[in-house]
């Protein structure tokens, strides 16, 4: 069988405008750049390279417990299921469902349109009677996904505890979004557990400095694609733990006065002035559970590795 048959894609990439957007998120005070636009190809690489740090916990906790939960949790999607992925990114933690649950099909939804499309064709080679229908798209946006014939839920999955990074009354909002795109049906989600400051501190500030290149690398970017002239070593990687807030916050810190070009908009920098790339909010089941019943939600399940560093929660709609 011809694997592509069963790859159908649903829509063409729809990148963001990162020069808008830096340009916008440059004008303001404090200056931002959204955390969104970290995964270009050189980006996506680093943050692969992050999740395999010995620092980052997140992501191998996350995937020993999707490995050893796959039979409950298909016990909880059922027969028939249609999965779709928000931010699928390699497809990698899915194969870790895919045998177990068994699904009709499987909707990888990413912003990343040409790698979206590779890691698909290898995931149908590989799993050729699962239907396939990546979606280029922006899984923040309202989406209006056709009907999988034969599917009797549409489940959601939202791993990585990248809802972290929406603050709290926005993380509301996408899950009721999500919850509409998957018609009430259930999401499995990782969250990020609240926990040691310390550890949370390593695991955003390596000693490899692979976290820091990330961050930089939003500016590495706009040099080469917009012609920006940001130059990296005037500008620091700084990534505290705010314990009241509950989130990582990572900034870019101007290390002297400077000015820097975009597409021929002037920026100027004090020395010490921040730019903030992202906040990656923290959890405890408590707290998460709440999150979830503002978007109408209720947790009802949720697995935790033995350190409690990280939750998959299962939530269902009220
Ligand atoms: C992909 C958003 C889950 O917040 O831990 C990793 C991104 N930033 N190191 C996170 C990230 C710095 C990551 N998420």
């Amino acid at each position: 069988m011809d694997a592509r048959r069963t790859v159908t894609p649903l829509a063409e990439a729809r990148h963001g405008d990162y020069a808008q957007c830096l340009i916008e998120g440059l004008s303001r005070a404090p200056k931002n750049i959204p955390c969104k636009y970290f995964y270009d190809a050189e980006g996506s690489r680093l943050f692969d390279a992050i999740c395999a740090l010995p620092e980052y916990y997140q992501t191998r906790t996350e995937m020993a417990l999707l490995a050893r939960h796959a039979g409950e949790i298909a016990g909880l999607m059922g027969r028939e299921a249609e999965i779709v992925e928000f931010g699928a990114g390699s497809l990698k933690k899915v194969r870790l469902l895919l045998d177990v649950v068994q699904p009709r099909g499987y909707t990888p939804i990413d912003i990343s349109g040409d790698y979206l499309m590779a890691v698909t064709e290898e995931l149908a080679a590989e799993y050729p009677n699962l239907a396939l229908r990546p979606l280029a798209a922006d899984f923040t946006a309202a989406l209006a996904i056709a009907p999988l014939p034969g599917a009797r839920v549409r489940a959601g999955f939202f791993p990585g505890s990248t809802i972290g990074n929406f603050k709290p009354d926005a993380a509301a909002g996408l899950l009721r979004r999500m919850r509409a795109s998957l018609n009430g049906g259930p999401l499995l989600i990782g969250v990020d557990m609240v926990k040691d400051p310390a550890r949370l501190h390593a695991a955003y500030n390596d000693a490899a400095g692979v976290t820091a290149a990330f961050n930089k690398n939003l500016l590495a970017r706009a040099n080469c694609e917009l012609a920006a002239d940001f130059d990296l070593d005037g500008f620091a990687h700084y990534a505290p733990y705010n314990p009241l807030a509950h989130r990582i916050e990572m900034y870019l810190i101007s290390q002297v006065r400077q000015s820097v070009t975009v597409r021929g908009h002037r920026f100027d920098f004090a020395a010490g002035e921040a730019v903030h790339t992202e906040d990656s909010h923290k959890y405890t089941p408590d707290s998460f559970a709440d999150l979830a019943a503002r978007a109408g939600y209720r947790l009802t399940a949720q697995w935790r590795d033995t350190d409690g560093l990280f939750m998959l929660a299962w939530l269902e709609a009220i």
